[in-house]
């Protein structure tokens, strides 16, 4: 018997499925479509295990529906532009292009050894000039529409570089510059902006009817954060100035003690007093050094100044301190808040620390009375308000107060807008020329596109090579023809991604960036596949860019991803992510090469829940391939046995369908909610209960039934281990693929029927028993019985006188 050898078979079907363009469709007729693909990948250089967890049960999936008679579209690309290859053109002086071209080349391959079935002729690279010049149209459409601006915006600055960095390149505990150590500033410089905040509402109305994990639609929820509220004016104590503050418990204003601006907060430099500038000064320019993110932490110590000046409360008069701190953020509700030590957390710390008067002004059940509590309540300590429940007095203060002018209510959204220019040469330039007579002139569209000079010098500071390249820096002014410089930043490899599945139904479609006849059949994508990492904001922008591109280009809908799954994190057999210094990644090239692509991608789905992944358990493969052995034997001991049959044994037959039409079940049944464990174990199971009957009974006995079995057998594990099994299906004399093939169906009344088991008597005598189905009737009984081998013996040739049925017991023949 020939043995299971996947280093042989894989690399011949790979190469077989390639030449052959099976996976390959003409996206013109789109009947029946199913878009299934995964994220795709950045060309880091190394196909990662959990780049295979993605790509392998995708195509797991994918494999599944065309089965299922879909016509299936997918593939794979490359999220080609971005800082690592920018670092690797300093650190190894290699051209970005050429590291990514490389690398590109190489996970191809890494790709093509997972077995998965892409059409290859729909892949597309972003950092390809017919790919980024869309990207750049985007641009330019958006900024038609007023949806991309130019405004000033936060950078990491080191002053001494002279260059904004990215935030990865600001580190250690003071933030200072990667490169020399200096401390970086938040420095203001003009920027480039996406208006996502255009699109808040609907962004966060149309997850409800998204077909995603609920934990992925909380998190974009919260990152929108709408928070219902109210705008409220204290006056400063000398009546000069107004300072406003957003605060989603107006509730509390009794409880408000003191007032807090963000060190931005414009009214700082008014307000303070003489004997306090030297101090907030200094505190501010410190603030500056934070990252917003580091302003953000919870755990921080609630440290600011007092201004000097007083405010008054609007509910009860009293005359309360104005303080500086930079836990109040200038970018979100009015950077000015009124502080409720009693029942806010960061305020209470706060009063803590500088000893500011707190005041409760609810009871709330349940609450300890010595710290902060945040619930709802009967409110006190408030005048005219006490006892009222604080929800009620939530609307009644705003109205009071909205009476005298002095509040409003007001909707906040954490949302910003985009922020798209990077200070980088690996991403595609942004189409914008300045001319000093016309302004802001965007490119032309048929200029497009705005080519990345690729052969540049990379210099020891880190600038964009773009400030330094004089030939793509100065160019004429499209309006005036005059002399004028090109934008040098790049656009958000964010800007990328946030397009690419509109691309593939068409990726060579010269006249936009997608075929509006073949996207209006192909999108949205039925089904995407891919890490929780990616929760936020990319899916967040690709919503956005879609919303946009149906808006005023044609696009025929508006949300890019019908159904999206999330895979689980894969952590190294030690049960810690990951990682290069604990030595404990896992290679998905020496596993291929010790088991097998097919046994890699089986442990893969078989080890757990998908959306939950867990540690790689270096043995667990070995199980895996095992399974596969077995298969693979089951298959040619049947091959090699032989085959004529010795009579029709119906018993024998449902025995052996039983089983498989039960895992037929199970497995469709799973791969609709991507239990891939589940269905694994349903294949295993079956392929346990066919040895216990082959080691009873002679394939001879009933060999279309092992014929059917191992068929059918094939078929299921087809979409999870593509290469045994298309090895399989050839052996057991089918034509064609098997992934072609229709996926079979089961036939419930053989999964559900119990049997029983019935004597059959010759003239009085036991001479045989029959497994039967509980609910057999008469005439099938009786056929059952005379088919029976070794009744068959004892009647040959005679003539049946009578046949008796006696129900659930026994058969009788009298001949
Ligand atoms: C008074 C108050 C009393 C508040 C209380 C909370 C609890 P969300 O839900 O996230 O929108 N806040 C407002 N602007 C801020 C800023 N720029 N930086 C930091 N904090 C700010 O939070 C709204 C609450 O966060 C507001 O309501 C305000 O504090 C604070 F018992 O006002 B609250
Ligand atoms: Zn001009």
């Amino acid at each position: 018997m020939r043995r299971y050898n996947p280093k042989v078979i894989e690399p011949k079907w790979q190469k077989v499925w390639d030449e052959s363009n099976i996976y390959q469709i003409d996206t013109k007729d789109a009947a029946n479509k199913f878009y299934v693909i995964p994220m795709f990948p950045y060309p880091s250089g190394d196909l990662h295990i959990g780049h295979w967890y993605n790509f392998a049960p995708t195509d797991t999936v994918a494999r599944w529906r065309r089965m299922m008679g879909h016509k299936v579209l997918h593939t794979n690309g490359f999220d080609a532009f971005g800082l690592p290859a920018e670092n690797a053109a300093i650190k190894r002086n290699i051209p970005p292009a050429k590291w990514t071209k490389e690398n590109i080349a190489s996970m191809t391959e890494q790709m093509k050894a997972i077995g998965a079935s892409y059409d290859w002729s729909k892949q597309v690279a972003t950092n390809d000039p017919d790919y980024y010049r869309w990207t750049q149209w985007i641009f330019l459409k958006l900024y038609e529409k007023k949806l991309a601006y130019r405004a000033k915006g936060l950078v990491n600055w080191c002053p001494k570089d002279q260059t904004v960095l990215a935030n990865e390149q600001v580190i250690g505990e003071n933030n200072v510059c990667e490169r020399c150590g200096t401390p970086v500033i938040q420095k203001e410089l003009e920027q480039w902006y996406f208006r996502i905040t255009d699109c808040t509402e609907r962004l966060l109305r149309d997850l409800d009817e998204l077909d995603w994990p609920e934990r992925v639609k909380h998190m974009q929820a919260n990152w929108i954060g709408k928070s219902q509220g109210a705008l409220i004016d204290f006056a400063t104590e000398d009546g000069k100035h107004k300072i406003q503050v957003f605060t989603t418990r107006p509730d509390t204003i009794y409880g408000a003690t003191y007032i807090v601006l963000a060190p931005e907060h414009p009214l700082v430099e008014k307000l303070t007093t003489d004997e306090q500038k030297s101090e907030i000064t200094q505190y501010v320019a410190a603030a500056s050094r934070k990252t917003e993110l580091e302003r953000k932490e919870a755990e921080k110590e609630k440290i600011g100044v007092f201004t000097g000046a007083y405010a008054v409360n609007p509910a009860n008069k009293e005359k309360i301190p104005i303080w500086v701190a930079d836990y109040v953020l200038m970018s979100y509700g009015t950077g000015a808040i009124m502080a409720v030590p009693a029942h806010d957390g960061r305020d209470w710390d706060f009063a803590k620390k500088h000893d500011l008067p707190i005041i409760q002004v609810y009871d709330q059940d349940g609450a300890n009375p010595d710290s902060y509590y945040t619930d709802e309540g009967v409110v006190k300590n408030s005048g005219p308000y006490d006892g009222m429940p604080t929800n009620e007095m939530r609307e009644k203060i705003v109205a009071d107060l909205a009476k005298k002018g002095l509040a409003k209510e007001e909707t906040q959204y954490r949302l910003r807008d985009w922020l798209i220019s990077r200070q980088r040469y690996w991403g595609p330039p942004i189409p914008i020329i300045y001319c000093d007579k016309c302004g802001i002139q965007p490119v032309p569209e048929e200029d497009l596109p705005v080519l990345l000079p690729e052969d540049v010098e990379f210099t020891p500071t880190g600038q964009s090579p773009l400030l330094q390249d004089e030939k793509f820096v100065n160019t004429k002014c499209p309006n005036c023809d005059g002399p004028a410089r090109r934008e040098t930043d790049t656009m958000d490899t964010f800007v990328d991604s946030s397009w690419y599945f509109l691309r593939y139904p068409s990726p060579g479609y010269k006249k936009g960036p997608f075929d509006p006849g073949t996207i209006s059949k192909w999108g949205p994508v039925d089904h995407y596949i891919g890490g929780i990492e990616h929760a936020i904001l990319h899916l967040l922008y690709a919503r956005f860019i879609t919303m946009f591109l149906h808006d005023h280009h044609g696009l025929p809908f508006e949300e890019p991803f019908k159904k999206l799954s999330n895979q689980g994190i894969i952590l190294g057999p030690d049960g810690h992510k990951m990682s290069k210094s604990r030595g404990n990644v896992v290679s998905p090239d020496e596993q291929v090469t010790s088991y097998g692509a097919d046994s890699l991608r089986l442990y893969m789905m078989f080890m757990g829940p998908y959306d939950q992944g867990g540690p790689y358990n270096l043995g667990g493969i070995a199980g895996t391939r095992r399974f596969l052995d077995r298969l693979w034997t089951l298959a040619f001991e049947f091959l090699d046995a032989k085959q004529e049959s010795k009579g029709h044994n119906a018993e024998l037959e449902i025995q052996i369908k039983r089983p498989v039409h039960k895992a037929i079940k199970r497995v469709s049944q799973d791969l609709e909610e991507l239990g891939f464990n589940t269905a694994i174990a349903a294949l295993m199971e079956c392929i346990n209960e066919l040895y216990k009957i082959k080691s009873k009974h002679n394939f001879a006995l009933a060999p279309e039934a092992w014929r059917d079995a191992c068929i059918t057998l094939v078929q299921l594990l087809a979409p999870f281990a593509p290469h045994i099994t298309e090895e399989l299906w050839k052996e057991l004399g089918q034509s064609g693929s098997v992934h072609v093939s229709k996926w079979p169906a089961w036939n419930e009344s053989l999964i559900t029927e119990e049997t029983m088991t019935l004597a059959v008597q010759v003239n009085g005598k036991v001479r045989s028993e029959i497994i039967v189905s509980t609910d057999v009737n008469e005439t099938e009984a009786i056929e059952t019985a005379k088919k029976d081998a070794k009744i068959a013996k004892f009647i040959a040739g005679k003539k049946l006188k009578k046949a008796i049925y006696v129900p659930n017991r026994l058969i009788s023949l009298v001949s």
